[in-house]
């Protein structure tokens, strides 16, 4: 090979793997299993089954409303990813809060604390239910949650105003035929990561 077919190869080449690159989806998220059906009612106390969403892709995630927190952030780390997504995919995005507070957090409850915190992404869904439904969904999504109670307080002192659980931290990303393909257990990690993810599971 002369010196310019030399180049020339070196260039198809380069050029070779650049459109690979760019034809590749960053991110390939296997199939991790069936996301278990539920139906749990909504902020506007009208009945919501996961399966009403298929065709659509899900991120869900686990939280209570008196939570001094953790839970809103993760909450404001949805409406993020919302946010972030491009313009065309966002109408196939569906997020989902379920509260593990079902005690507390009635529909009305679910309803003020999106309103108050702007939860604002159309078609939000907050659901709650009956105890024996919320632990059969926390169950089937591995959700980890204890009441604290006043007298559980490392100092003895007791805050009757606060409703606080320990809890874990649990985010799924659900594709379009209902099937898991990520779950989420820290609230640290990037939106960037969700934006990836939401993103190959929509194109
Ligand atoms: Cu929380």
């Amino acid at each position: 090979m002369n010196a310019k077919t030399k180049t020339f190869t070196a260039l198809a080449l380069l050029m070779t793997v650049i459109i690979v690159a760019a034809c590749t989806p960053k991110v390939s998220l296997p199939v991790l299993r069936e996301a278990p059906d539920f139906a749990l009612t909504n902020q506007d106390g009208l009945e919501v089954r996961l399966s009403d969403f298929r065709g659509k892709v899900v991120i869900m995630d686990f939280i209570y409303t008196f939570c001094p927190d953790v839970c809103g952030m993760l909450n404001d780390k949805l409406k993020v990813l919302h946010a972030d997504l491009a313009e065309g995919l966002k109408q196939d995005l569906v997020l989902v809060s379920i509260s593990f507070d079902p005690e507390f957090d009635t529909p009305e409850m679910l309803k003020q604390w999106a309103i108050k915190k702007r939860f604002d992404v159309p078609g939000w869904q907050f659901l709650t239910g009956t105890v024996e439904q919320i632990r059969q969904v926390t169950d089937d999504y591995g959700v980890v949650y204890k009441l604290v109670e006043a007298s559980d307080h490392e100092d003895g002192s007791s805050h009757e105003h606060v409703r606080g659980f320990t809890h874990n931290i649990m985010v799924v990303l659900i594709d379009r035929n209902g099937m898991v393909r990520k779950t989420y257990g820290h609230a640290f990690s990037p939106v960037s990561e969700m934006v990836d993810d939401v993103t190959s599971l929509l194109e």
